[in-house]
Formats: C-alpha cells, sequence, structure tokens
C-alpha cells in the first residue's frame, strides 16, 4: 500500500471542511439519565435471552459524561469540524409530537454545541442515527407506519432546528436508511429485530416491511428538510443534506454484460432506492419497479411535491468498501434486496478488490471510491461531503493499547482515500469535506465493543481514550493535500 505522503497532484481547497464522526447511541452510554427515555436500541441490546452477545450501550464509551474531555480530544486534533448524533429520546422521551421536551437533553446538546463553537469546530448534527423512541414502535409500529412517524419525525426535527439552528448550521436528517430498512425489518440483525427469515427473531415480514419502513425513512427526511428550508435556512443560514451508504460494485466479469448490468443495479437498489426520491424527487429506480412490483409503494403526487420542498444542500456520502457483482441466472427470491446479484471480494480472473482490514466487509479500494464519487456526482448532481470513512487495522481487535495506537494500517487509508478525493475533484466532483469514522472506538452495534474504528483508543474497563497516532496524523495527510 502507498505511503501517506502525497502522491497525486495537489487539490484539496482550503475550505475543505473535516473532522471526525460519532453517533449518540454508540458512544453515550447514560441511557436512563437526563430524563432520557428508551429507544428501540435498549430493548434490542436487552432482550432475554440476548441477540448481540450480553453487550448493550448501557454504558459504551460514557461519553455523556466525558463529552469535555471527548470536545478536548477534538481541538487537539485540530478538527474542523465534528459529526455527532442528537438521540431523539433526549430531546423528547416518548417520541411524539404531542409529547413534552425534555429540557436536560436539550441542556446536553447546548452544551456540546457551545463546546464545540468555543473550540472554533463546527458542528455537524446528525438528528436520526437509528436510535428511535421505542414509545413510537409500541405505540404505532415506529417506522412501520409511514402516516405516523413522519409527523413526530417533523416535530421533533423543529424542536432541533429551533433549538440548535442558530448556531448548528450543518444538518443530516437520517443516516443510513438502508441499514435502518433492511438490518432492522428484513434480516433483523439491527433495531428493532423484525425479520421473518433470521431465527432469532420472531416478528416480521421481510419481503414487504423494509420497502414500507424505507418510505417512511424518505418521508421523515422530507418533512425534516422541507420543514428547514421553508422556515429556518434563510433565517439561520445553514444547509441540510442526508448520509446515505453504499459499496461500490465493479462487474465481477468485465467482459459479461451481465455482471455489468448486476453491478450498476446492485446500487440502486442500495443507493438509488434512497437517492431517488431524496435527491432527485424521483421514483424508485426502474430495476426495483421491475424486480418487486407491487411490494414497492408508490409516491403520491403530493408526496413527490413535499420531496421537491425538501430540495438538499449536500450528498453526505459515507464509504469504506468495494465489491465486485456477479448476475445470477435464476429468478430473484421474495426476500431478496439486492437486486439479485452475488458480491464477491475477488473478481473472474481472481484479483482481490482490496487487501484485508480488520473486519471481514471492509477492503480499502481508494481507485474504485474515486469511481464512485464520479458515479453519484453524475446521477445526483450534490456537492458531496464524506460523512464517514475509516476501518479497523489487521488483528486490532486483540491487540492491547500500545499495539492499537500505532495504526500505520489506518493511516494509509485515509491517505489512499484523500488522494481518491483529490483524484475525483481532478474529475470535477464537488468534494467538500471528509469525517473520519469514528472520534473513538465505540460500541459497533450488535457485534459490541470488539471492532475498533476509532482514531482514539477506548479502554471500556477505566473509559480511558487514548489518541492512536493516526488522530493526530489527518491533520497533515489532509493539508499536504491542500493546493495553497
Ligand atoms: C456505518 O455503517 C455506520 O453509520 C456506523 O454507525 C458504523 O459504526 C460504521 O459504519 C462502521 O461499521 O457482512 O452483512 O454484516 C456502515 C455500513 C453496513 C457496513 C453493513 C458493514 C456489514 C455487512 N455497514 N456492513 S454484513
Amino acid at each position: 500500500m502507498a505511503s501517506v505522503e502525497p502522491k497525486a497532484p495537489k487539490g484539496l481547497p482550503p475550505s475543505f471542511v473535516w473532522g471526525f464522526a460519532t453517533a449518540a447511541y454508540q458512544i453515550e452510554g447514560g441511557v436512563s439519565e437526563g430524563g432520557r427515555g428508551p429507544c428501540i436500541w435498549d430493548k434490542f441490546m436487552h432482550l432475554e435471552p440476548s441477540v448481540t452477545n450480553g453487550v448493550n450501550g448501557d454504558v459504551a464509551c460514557d461519553h455523556y459524561h466525558k463529552f469535555e474531555e471527548d470536545l478536548d480530544l477534538l481541538a487537539k486534533y485540530g478538527a474542523r469540524a465534528y459529526r455527532f448524533s442528537i438521540s431523539w429520546s433526549r430531546i423528547i422521551p416518548l417520541g411524539g409530537r404531542e409529547d413534552p421536551v425534555n429540557e436536560e437533553g436539550i441542556a446536553f446538546y447546548t452544551s456540546l454545541i457551545d463546546g464545540l463553537l468555543a473550540r472554533n469546530i463546527q458542528p455537524w448534527v446528525t438528528l436520526y442515527h437509528w436510535d428511535l423512541p421505542q414509545a413510537l414502535h409500541d405505540r404505532y409500529g415506529g417506522w412501520l407506519n409511514v402516516e405516523e412517524v413522519q409527523k413526530d419525525f417533523e416535530r421533533y426535527a423543529r424542536v432541533c432546528f429551533e433549538r440548535f439552528g442558530d448556531r448548528a448550521k450543518n444538518w443530516i436528517t437520517i443516516n443510513e436508511p438502508w441499514i435502518v430498512s433492511i438490518h432492522g425489518y428484513s434480516i433483523g440483525i439491527d433495531a428493532p429485530g423484525r425479520s421473518s427469515t433470521n431465527k432469532q427473531c420472531s416478528e416480521g415480514d421481510s419481503p414487504r416491511e423494509p420497502w414500507i419502513a424505507a418510505k417512511a425513512l424518505i418521508m421523515s427526511h422530507a418533512r425534516a428538510a422541507s420543514l428547514y428550508n421553508k422556515e429556518f435556512k434563510a433565517k439561520q443560514g445553514g444547509r441540510i443534506g442526508v448520509s446515505i451508504n453504499g459499496d461500490y460494485y465493479e462487474p465481477w466479469d468485465p467482459k459479461d454484460a451481465r455482471d455489468h448490468e448486476a453491478a450498476e443495479r446492485r446500487m440502486e437498489f442500495h443507493i438509488g432506492w434512497f437517492a431517488n426520491p431524496m435527491m432527485l424527487a424521483q421514483d424508485y429506480p426502474a430495476s426495483m419497479r421491475a424486480q418487486l412490483g407491487d411490494r414497492l409503494p408508490q409516491f403520491t403526487d403530493a408526496e413527490l411535491s413535499l420531496l421537491r420542498d425538501a430540495e438538499l444542500d449536500f450528498y453526505g456520502m459515507n464509504y469504506y468498501t468495494a465489491q465486485f457483482a456477479r448476475h445470477r441466472s435464476t429468478p430473484a427470491e421474495e426476500t431478496d434486496h439486492k437486486g439479485n446479484v452475488d458480491e464477491l471480494a475477488e473478481n473472474k480472473a481472481g484479483v482481490s478488490v482490496g487487501e484485508p482490514s480488520g473486519i471481514w466487509w471492509l477492503r480499502p479500494a481508494p481507485e474504485l471510491f474515486r469511481k464512485h464519487l464520479v458515479r453519484i456526482y453524475k446521477k445526483y448532481g450534490k456537492p458531496i461531503y464524506i460523512t464517514e470513512n475509516g476501518c479497523p487495522c489487521p488483528g486490532e481487535e486483540k491487540m492491547n493499547k500500545e499495539e492499537s495506537v500505532r495504526d500505520e494500517y489506518r493511516q494509509r487509508y485515509f491517505a489512499t482515500h484523500l488522494d481518491a478525493i483529490v483524484g475525483a475533484l481532478q474529475d470535477g466532483v464537488e468534494v467538500k469535506g471528509y469525517f473520519a469514522w469514528s472520534l473513538m472506538d465505540n460500541m459497533e452495534w450488535g457485534l459490541g465493543y470488539d471492532y475498533r474504528f476509532g482514531v482514539t483508543h477506548t479502554n471500556y474497563e477505566t473509559l480511558e481514550r487514548t489518541p492512536k497516532e493516526s488522530a493526530l496524523r489527518l491533520r497533515s495527510i489532509i493539508e499536504s493535500r491542500m493546493s495553497t
């Protein structure tokens, strides 16, 4: 792999926004403090028998109590920006539009935002990173109730814009709606754990529910973004977007047209599913309609009009890896949500997409990241901020602190991906910012605490934080790629 020194010509603009990202449930802990209501992840991680190997988010990194220390880390690392998420059930413990606002929750995020500004760090706020108030799931089915949940999300968003928008100018409505829909409502490995194919789940309808949840997420997003555009943007002078994840896919057999179609279809099923309505105010991709038929909900004229009012300022991209796609010759199964393709780490010639990292699903593929940026920019035409990018080092889950902080692998990962951004800028793509995932090792959802994506080492017994080398290196990796 290349060194951390730039090989591509310089090219990041001096205004390039960069920093680190986190999510509330992965770091905060303090789940019963400050008036917070339970969210679906609290319930999911406390199911008996456990479906998460006994792991939960009750303490996590204890950021709820240690946030000042974490702000100091950000300052020490030279970050210009910090992406974090707000826990909906800290702001409105019962979640709904008639339910009371919790002033202690407002106070917590006020301190966080003011602490960032005092350190000259721009807040980037995600409204929803997977932690739906449990009360809304119990009351009407949460994300399965398209009409109800969008009204409650709009009110939650309004409270956040009203209370924080004078100081927080960068908003992300929803993080990775694909994960929420598929992991939560099809394969059941994330809260609320609904699936008809996963033996650990007792409820669910995998052929149907993910498409409904996705529509609820899309319309909730649209309500929040159009509200911001109409009532807050001019007055507060901010920006709003969404964070969409998705790997890049190359054809398994570059000579087979059907694999080219499979690669494109795989990305349409993952990214176009959300980006068509959210970025273009258009129906779902044609390849999805063709495969899913009536199981894919329709958008009414009124809904499309709301999506047009929800015009976005940027595309937030969470990017980690790439894969090869191979077409299948058999008809798609009813539970298929990937466009009827096989996903492989090697192509037909046996070439790997990238070397292994410290987690099985992630292989660095920076050249394909550059292609991905070009493809997304051509299709959706919005300025792009990388809202997540990072990795665990090979074997890091078994390392002690001293080994973990010497993270050359992570530094090279950052450097090669920033080279890819410089390449994409030369291809004409507007890439305006970069957030490394993550500020600190944290709770990797159902996988627990073993996989370490942080630039800061977290000791989960003492809760001590120790900067890894990459934490202090990212700044020079970025600045050395800036045009002066
Ligand atoms: C992001 O998701 C999340 O936003 C963040 O909270 C998380 O901590 C971070 O990435 C690191 O994972 O082999 O079937 O288990 C990234 C999207 C989708 C990547 C699921 C891993 C696992 C596929 N993730 N994928 S599987």
